[in-house]
């Protein structure tokens, strides 16, 4: 039987949300202002995923432009019926809540249809006996919130064929705990004649929450589990590996076991900078009510799943990838950009490499910076680009980004009129630079191609910069304090990806051209 390792998905994927077709699942996460948006992995026996696609692939579908980074789309909730997939979620930075359908989870997926009256975020679909469909959300309170976090559950019908709400919003739950903060992450379902709502409440910080309610009619009232919160570590202390546990979706295997899947943290010394991860647990019912990896109550490093292996089609991601641009097609599925990239500046040339375009704004500006970015998904991991001489007076590098106003630079530069190149690394922190460390790479002027080396290392909150131009190694920086590059510190929802970057110089100079980008990570797993 398949044994899962927690984290499932390692690294930015949060607020997890499944549904099970057959032997197949299908997940998906939230993405914020990266794109494309919600990555969708499939799995047959819940402990090894492959990416197959991304929901929101185009421009005209996930409108990001000047977002913030914590905004753009929140969690999305995946759910299949009667030959069609079902994405709901909310662009908070334009158009609100929305579905989205495809007849394959791969894609390609519709326009959204957005929706009218569709107040708040967190929307969810329930598709119930008799055809009917329900929308199950979370929304300020309609009589005006008393306190910060003062939100609703709240469902309304759905009518499938024009895409429009109808019938009434009901208000149906407002949290297990007394003047409870955000309840949210939603999803409805029914199991021997009882309509559950999971959702999360606490915040999605230390105090976050699992908790269910019940009732026997979908517009409630809905009954408390007298167990709640189901699922926590808020009462395991600040130094327990495994923080901020909350927002699961459940999914039923075909031999009718249980399972959640969930948001969590890894932080480090209170910094967290992988995010907020994909989990799985364990669940039984006892008395109608479900129960987490029961006899333990918390999340466990490894869950052994009632399925059979599943042997994947493609090579499984064991945490070591090479990207050697000039031998691929297209780009990975995996890769990241920021906001409505202009896919002009970013050109793969068969048999050279991957062309990034100068003339693009800095990291720090809430735009398009011309980035191309995979998830942190590791503690400890070495990134390491291999790119031409760099011609412009402008930046070009590997950054490790939080947000625009934290991030790690290691920017390569040739100030004008002269042949020198020089590694400058900069730590953004609050949007300011610091210049951290200015070193001239020796290269071998003659040849143009494949110059430059350079690598950065993380190591938990600390990481070592270095740069090798062909005619001898330079440990640029041994040791740079990264815990600012944590949501404690930085604040948001995101986690740190690693990519590389070009900005600055002059529209006309020509592109840099990289030819590879490797992540090679060293697994450390926390949970003990
Ligand atoms: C999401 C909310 C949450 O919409 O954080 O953890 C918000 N839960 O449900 C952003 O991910």
């Amino acid at each position: 039987m398949a044994l899962a390792k927690n984290p499932i998905l390692a690294g930015f994927y949060p607020d997890p949300s499944i549904c099970a077709v057959g032997h197949d699942f299908y997940l998906v996460n939230s993405t914020f202002s990266y794109f494309p948006g919600i990555p969708v992995w499939h799995s047959r026996d819940l402990a090894h995923w492959e990416q197959i696609g991304n929901v929101m692939e185009r421009e005209s579908q996930l409108p990001l432009y000047g977002c913030g980074h914590s905004e753009g789309l929140f969690a999305p909730s995946i759910r299949y019926d009667e030959g069609t997939f079902y994405v709901a979620c909310t662009n908070v930075s334009g158009g609100g809540s929305f579905i989205v359908t495809a007849a394959d989870p791969a894609g390609p997926w519709s326009e959204p249809y957005y929706l009218e009256g569709a107040a708040g975020i967190d929307p969810s679909l329930f598709f119930d006996d008799d055809g009917s469909c329900y929308y199950i959300g979370t929304h300020p309170n309609p009589e005006g919130c008393r306190y910060d976090g003062d939100w609703y559950l709240w469902i309304q019908e759905l009518d499938l064929k024009t895409m429009r709400l109808i019938g009434k919003a009901k208000d149906v739950w407002h949290g297990a705990m007394r003047r409870v903060v955000w309840p949210e992450g939603p999803h409805l379902y029914k199991k021997n004649g009882y309509y559950y709502i999971l959702y999360a409440e606490g915040g999605t910080e230390s105090h976050h929450a699992v908790a269910v309610c019940r009732s026997r009619s979908i517009l409630g009232p809905y009954e408390n589990n007298p167990c709640n919160p189901i699922l926590t570590h808020r009462h395991l202390g600040q130094s327990y590996p495994i923080q901020c546990v909350g927002h699961g979706d459940l999914v039923e295997t075909p031999s009718g076991e249980w399972y959640m899947v969930l948001l969590a943290t890894r932080p480090l010394e209170g910094c967290t900078t992988l995010g907020r991860e994909t989990f799985l647990a364990r669940v039984v019912w006892e008395n109608d009510w479900p129960v987490v990896n029961p006899g333990v109550g918390r999340l466990t490093s490894e869950v052994r799943t009632g399925l059979a292996v599943w042997e994947m089609e493609k090579a499984e991601f064991d945490g070591r990838k090479c990207y050697r641009f000039g031998e691929m097609k297209r780009l990975d599925a995996a890769f990241l950009f920021l906001r409505n990239p202009d896919r002009s500046k970013y050109r793969l040339c068969s048999g050279e490499g991957l062309r990034l375009a100068y003339g693009g704004c800095l990291l720090t500006r809430k735009a398009s910076p011309v980035y191309l970015g995979l998830r942190q998904r590791h503690h400890c991991f070495r990134a390491e680009a291999v790119l031409d001489l760099p011609v412009s007076d402008g930046e070009t590098g590997i950054a490790l980004l939080q947000n625009n106003e934290y991030h790690l630079r290691l920017a390569l530069i040739r100030p004008k009129g002269t042949e020198e190149i020089v590694l400058r690394v900069y730590l953004c922190e609050k949007g300011i630079d610091h210049l951290l460390a200015k070193e001239s790479v020796s290269v071998n002027q003659t040849d143009h191609r494949a110059a430059v080396r350079l690598t950065l290392e993380v190591r938990g909150i600390a990481a070592a910069v270095e740069a090798y131009g062909g005619c001898g190694e330079a440990a640029v920086l041994r040791e740079v304090d990264i815990r600012s590059l944590s949501t404690e510190t930085a604040g948001g929802f995101a986690g740190c990806t690693v990519g590389l970057y070009a900005a600055g110089g002059c529209e006309t100079d020509p592109d840099i051209i990289y030819r590879s980008f490797l992540y090679d990570a060293e697994q450390w797993n926390t949970i003990k």
